[in-house]
């Protein structure tokens, strides 16, 4: 199998397109090839050496003239000096805004000598392909790609849609590590959280308003109305100090965690009994595929790919966004039926390592290389256990 030099670029410091950036990377290096990120910070999940990945910083130029400095610009250039200098054989962007464009205007430098794959990961369809000043980028982007994926079929449909795009798109959804993601042992921790008779209700997200942070606030007032229980909230965003007043003025601050976010998602997300993923848009849902590796049934909207990934009644269950109040019968019947719980972690546990195991998802990805690079080699997606 030919070993690929491969240059990969994400947002490193927020969101699942950066970890999903970054593993794909890890995993990738691991099977041999050489990774280069070219990125402006150390991507988050990258932390230590790793053996066959290497870094390369874009530094912006802040010239007094500018009144935005042109990160694209200086991307673009650092894109095509490392694809010279390392030799790549391709470019892999994750976003389409700006990467997909900076690959682009690499490629140009290169004289075409490069390739290109752009994954797409949500909002930069669902929302800045709506925009009229970035649409016409956005689509000349994706045909100029070189390959083109997307992280759920929900977000080929709007791509499609949206920007008229006729040409091949290929599916590959998101993938957790079996090797991080499983059901920790989190007796010694959940007592710093809750009493044993209470529920653990988890919500992690990056509280923008996209996310509904509100009503995962409404949902833990109307379930811990019924059953003890506790609320841990992970991540950061705009939206929490709203969020706040909203659990002050419930009256549920004593019942509410505030974590932060966290480095050890797969622990924490251990401690959960139910995942809240009530989103307005969400193409994927990177998180509830975290809980479900760890066992942790999600209870949340069916927006976008959400119910590409989790199965209605089986992993979770699912309602129309805004509908708190049957997502909260919803985690109400699950929260105390232990049968039922017990049924929906086994399918949760199952189908992560089935669907979406980080060996299958990769070989998808050398293959989708390999095929733009013209190279006549196939590698055999497994079919994971
Ligand atoms: O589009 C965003 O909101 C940001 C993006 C990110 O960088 O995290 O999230 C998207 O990509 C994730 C990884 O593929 C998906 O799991 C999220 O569902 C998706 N977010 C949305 O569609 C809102």
């Amino acid at each position: 199998m030919k070993k690929l030099k491969i240059g990969i670029t994400c947002y490193p410091s927020l969101g699942g397109s950066g970890v999903v950036a970054t593993e794909l990377g890890k995993l990738l290096a691991e099977r041999g090839h050489e990774i280069h990120f070219i990125t402006h910070s150390m991507p988050f999940r990258l932390g230590k050496y790793h053996k066959n990945i290497f870094y390369h910083e874009v530094e912006v130029n802040d010239y007094y003239v500018f009144k935005f400095p042109p990160y694209d610009l200086n991307l673009a250039n650092k894109m095509a000096q490392v694809a010279k200098m390392q030799n790549l054989d391709l470019l892999h962007v994750h976003y389409a805004v700006p990467h997909a464009v900076c690959a682009y205007l690499a490629k140009e430098m290169m004289g075409n000598g490069l390739k290109t794959v752009t994954t797409l990961h949500g909002t930069d369809i669902t929302v800045l392909a709506q925009d009229e000043s970035l649409k016409d980028l956005i689509r000349l982007a994706i045909h100029k790609s070189d390959g083109v994926t997307a992280v759920s079929n929900d977000l080929i449909r709007e791509t499609r849609s949206l920007l008229d795009i006729l040409t091949p798109i290929d599916l590959t959804y998101n993938f957790v590590d079996k090797r991080v993601y499983y059901p920790r042992d989190v007796t010694n921790i959940r007592s710093d959280f809750a009493l044993p008779n209470e529920k653990i209700l988890m919500h992690i997200s990056n509280f923008r308003p996209v996310k509904r942070v509100g009503d995962v606030i409404d949902i833990f007032d109307r379930v811990s109305k019924r059953i003890p229980a506790k609320l841990l909230l992970v991540g950061e965003g705009p939206e929490l100090s709203k969020i706040q007043c909203q659990i002050n003025k419930l009256g549920l601050a004593d019942r509410v965690h505030f974590l932060g976010k966290q480095e050890d998602v797969a622990q924490v997300i251990s401690l959960a009994d139910v995942l809240l993923l009530p989103s307005e848009k969400e193409s994927f849902g990177l998180v509830s595929l975290e809980a479900m590796a760890c066992g942790v049934p999600t209870i949340g909207s069916n927006a976008g790919g959400i119910p590409e990934l989790v199965t209605h009644g089986e992993t979770g269950f699912l309602s129309p966004f805004g509908d708190v109040e049957s997502m909260s019968e919803n985690a109400i019947r699950l929260l105390t039926d232990p049968v039922l719980h017990a049924t929906f972690k086994e399918a949760c546990l199952k189908r992560a390592r089935h669907e979406f195991c980080n060996d299958s998802i990769t070989a998808q990805y050398e293959n989708i290389y390999y095929r733009v690079l013209g190279v006549d080699t196939r590698v055999e997606v497994p079919v994971c256990e």
